[in-house]
């Protein structure tokens, strides 16, 4: 007599990709006011705080939801007010005094969406064809666990961060951000007592602020930043600079992304719809570190520090292009220190914008290799703001060597494998992008050799350091606001 087992358990049918978005036609997402305001409009204020959150459970989480969606600024308010902004700066020539706004996002880190939808996530992400992505991966397993881009012993291992260690789960992440110092204080009281509310327990607060006077827009090495962003097609009709338009599927789920491969968008459920995957990480900056360096290297380079940092970069400080003024010396007198109108497509050796330069490292437009196009799919939406006071020892302790400072680095992308993680490893840290030897990205790559091209046509080896660590991460899913109300109405479950 033969024993009959059982054959392995019928799998459950995996659910179908939901169809794509249509991207409305010209600028039509501009109203969208589904999708969260940080996104494609970008609050882009001077002060910020971001908060870093632990639910009690499912029940006091779905309350606290509750309570704070009416709060969360959406996409269409941020874009009308941003432009009401941009028209009275460009009638009075100076930032308007009046135009004030406070604005809110919610992301939610794997672990939170498993104490809100615990169904959810075992059913729509880990049971079904979703979890190959490694889009999906990436997010479940969290910034902690992406050994690619973290090393996990040594001074910026999770272990040493002020957030994002395994010890300490975060739920919900609030990003908050203000005209002024004063009506952030009110919004954090607000969003304080909703959490005390809720018994929702404030693991890590980071503040962070543009720096003041002239520095404000620079980061802290000195160089002004939040230049280059994607223009993002249906949010805008064309890019002033002349930069290729990047489907919106690269940053939003649901839409058609860039490439024939991504028509169709990415095989996520419904609900993760019209959401973005956040990216934050805290970067510590050794400013004298980094400028005693320039000051080292220029005389083998035959240039001064100011022009090496420059080298490293790939923007003078003012903002001004390598690329459009290899000499800082501006033969139409113009002003290019917000100019994007540039792709490296004369420079493919690298004689003007060396290959390892920071901006190209991560962002080589025309110039990628290994094909056309291929730049267009490794796009970022950045969110950053500094945090600390600025180095100027004159002004006092907490303006010296040993203050903490750095940049709260922020981005927004459709897949974080694909776009920061890829940014980071295989571009940046990758000494053999975009050619063998080419030299790491000397701002936040690994320590290396950096062949900078010399008119004499003998390359000058630049022995380079790292003046950035990583002290916490997260990943985190930021939802459309609708998917927000469902989960606080306990609808997806
Ligand atoms: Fe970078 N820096 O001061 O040197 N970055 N960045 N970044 N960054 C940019 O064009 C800087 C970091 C990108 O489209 C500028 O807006 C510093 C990470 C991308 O041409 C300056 C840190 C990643 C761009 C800096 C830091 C990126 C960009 C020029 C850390 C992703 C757009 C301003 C402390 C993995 C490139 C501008 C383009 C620009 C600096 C971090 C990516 C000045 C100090 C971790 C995609």
């Amino acid at each position: 007599m033969t024993t009959q087992y059982p054959g392995p358990a019928p799998q459950p049918t995996p659910p179908a990709a939901p169809p794509p978005l249509p991207i409305p036609p010209g600028a039509g997402l501009q109203s969208d006011a589904d999708i969260q305001g940080n996104i494609f409009a970008g609050f882009n204020k001077d002060y910020a705080a971001l908060l870093f959150l632990q639910l009690k459970d499912q029940t006091t989480g779905r309350a606290y939801l509750t309570d704070l969606v009416p709060l969360v600024a959406n996409n269409a308010d941020v874009s009308t007010f941003n432009a009401a902004f941009s028209q009275a700066l460009r009638s009075s020539g100076s930032d308007p005094d009046n135009l004030n706004a406070t604005w809110v996002g919610v992301s939610i880190t794997a672990p939170g969406l498993e104490t809100l939808v615990p169904q959810t996530v075992q059913n729509s992400l880990q049971n079904s064809p979703f979890r190959l992505d490694p889009t999906v991966a990436s997010f479940l397993a969290g910034a902690a666990a992406d050994s690619a881009v973290v090393a996990q012993q040594g001074p910026e291992a999770p272990a040493n961060w002020y957030f994002g260690r395994s010890d300490q789960p975060i739920h919900v992440i609030l990003s908050v951000e203000s005209d002024t110092a004063s009506s952030l204080l009110g919004i954090m009281q607000e969003l304080g007592q909703l959490a005390s509310k809720h018994e929702v327990v404030t693991i890590f607060q980071q503040d962070g602020a543009t720096l003041p006077g002239a520095r404000h827009g620079h980061e802290h090495f000195g160089f002004k930043d939040g230049i280059s962003q994607p223009a993002v097609q249906g949010f805008v009709t064309t890019d002033p600079d002349g930069q290729p338009l990047i489907a919106p599927g690269e940053f939003v789920l649901g839409f058609p992304g860039q490439g024939p491969s991504r028509a169709n968008g990415r095989a996520v459920p419904q609900w993760m719809f019209k959401g973005s995957f956040l990216v934050i990480r805290r970067i510590a900056q050794d400013v004298a570190g980094w400028w005693n360096q320039a000051e080292q290297l220029a005389p083998a380079a035959g240039i001064g520090a100011e022009a090496l940092g420059a080298k490293l970069v790939g923007r003078w400080r003012d903002g001004t292009p390598l690329d459009l003024d290899p000499n800082n010396d501006p033969r139409s007198g113009a002003d290019q220190s917000t100019s994007n109108a540039f792709d490296y497509s004369d420079d493919a050796d690298g004689a003007k914008v060396p290959l390892f330069v920071h901006i190209r490292k991560v962002n080589p437009r025309k110039a990628a290799a290994p094909g056309p196009g291929v730049t267009d799919q490794h796009r970022i939406i950045r969110r950053g703001i500094p945090f600390g006071d600025p180095f100027d020892p004159a002004s006092g302790k907490d303006h010296g060597p040993d203050a903490e400072r750095g940049l709260v680095f922020a981005c927004y992308q459709a897949s974080i494998p694909d776009q920061f993680s890829f940014l980071q490893r295989t571009w940046a840290d990758n000494s053999d992008f975009p050619t063998p030897g080419a030299g790491p990205d000397p701002v936040i790559g690994p320590k290396g050799t950096c062949p900078l091209a010399e008119t004499s046509g003998t390359p000058v080896p630049l022995s380079v350091g790292q003046f950035v660590k990583i002290e916490g991460a997260t990943y985190s899913f930021t939802p459309s606001i609708s998917t927000l109300q469902q989960l606080a109405s306990g609808q997806l479950s």
